[in-house]
């Protein structure tokens, strides 16, 4: 299955971005804690080149802690100033202040050199859509001043809104990339709900879903619907057709979380339906447990 979207409200978010980004000193990207690389937008990299650049891991209590340590060390080697956050629970203010400090010390020397001061700070906040940039400024700003929700696209145009003093945000919609390369970024954007499930075949992705769980996170499922993760069945049943990314366990699987969840259709048989949309659910609100989807390079 091939992810993608990109629609227009999109490319029209994209094009108010490149017009206010002459207007801010720094570029907060927030990503998801759970897929720090499949959530990066190359276009923000690009739209951003020359700016203070911070890096946020946000919904990281949704992310195995031990990979969210993994990406920090990964990007602050890189040079990458970043921070791990749950937006849920009050932000720092100082915190953010000396890390745009930080980033902002070449503009800082062209403005005290001019006598002008150096605390008030403009930023962008950017990413892909649901990763959480509303209430991480709302949780920043103390107020429920940006829009925020439980889908991709709540926020639509481009919203300032003033932190104390020192900060001017800007909120910018969740924007998402034409041409997005590699199925596992696909999948993995699916997956945190970044994309729109209606344009997704979520038995498909719950199958993907599954298949990476009984790989990496071995118990998850057993835990969370009583099943029985080590039997294993013949992948020649010739009712089965596999797609790449998913096996033939994971089909027996959502079998038998169906059964165990009564997830019956009215004229019998199983409900497919309904067990992806449950296992995607328990996923994305971190029933299945804090669970990491990708892990940065190993080092040389
Ligand atoms: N568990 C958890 N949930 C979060 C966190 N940050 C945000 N959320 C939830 O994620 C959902 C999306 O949050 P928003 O702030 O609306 O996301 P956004 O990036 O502004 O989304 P768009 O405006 O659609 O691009 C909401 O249901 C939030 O409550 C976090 O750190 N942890
Ligand atoms: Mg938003």
């Amino acid at each position: 299955m091939k992810y993608q979207w990109y629609p227009g409200h999109m490319a029209k978010a994209r094009r108010m971005m490149e017009d206010s980004i002459r207007l801010v000193d720094v570029v907060i990207e927030i990503v998801d804690a759970r897929c720090p690389a499949s959530s990066r937008n190359p276009d923000i990299d690009r739209m951003a080149a020359g700016k203070g650049r911070i890096l946020i891991l946000n919904k990281s209590d949704l992310a195995d802690p031990a990979v969210t340590a993994l990406w920090s060390s990964h990007f602050q080697s890189a040079g990458i100033s970043c921070l791990a956050a749950d937006a849920r629970r009050r932000i720092s203010v100082r915190t953010l202040t000396q890390m745009t400090q930080k980033v902002c010390e070449d503009r800082n020397a062209r403005r005290r050199a001019k006598g002008m001061n150096t605390d008030h700070v403009r930023a962008m906040i950017a990413g892909i859509p649901n990763v959480g940039k509303s209430t991480w400024i709302n949780s920043l700003s103390g107020r429920a001043s940006a829009k925020t929700g439980n889908k991709p696209g709540v926020t639509r145009g481009g919203q300032w809104i003033a932190v104390g003093s020192s900060f001017e945000l800007l909120d910018t919609p969740g924007i998402l990339w034409p041409g997005m390369e590699g199925e596992k970024t696909g999948r993995n954007l699916a997956l945190t709900g970044s994309m729109r499930d209606e344009v997704i075949n979520i038995e498909e992705l719950a199958l993907e879903l599954i298949t990476y769980l009984l790989k990496s996170y071995p118990g998850a499922l057993a835990a969370r619907y009583g099943i029985d993760e080590s039997e294993t069945i013949d992948a020649q049943r010739d009712d089965m057709i596999l797609r790449p990314g998913t096996s033939a366990d994971a089909i027996r699987c959502m079998e038998d979380i169906c059964v165990c969840r009564a997830f019956v259709r009215k004229g019998g048989g199983v409900d497919y339906g309904r067990a992806a949309r449950a296992i995607l659910d328990d996923f994305r609100s971190g029933r299945l447990g804090r669970i990491s989807l990708e892990k940065p390079p190993a080092k040389e």
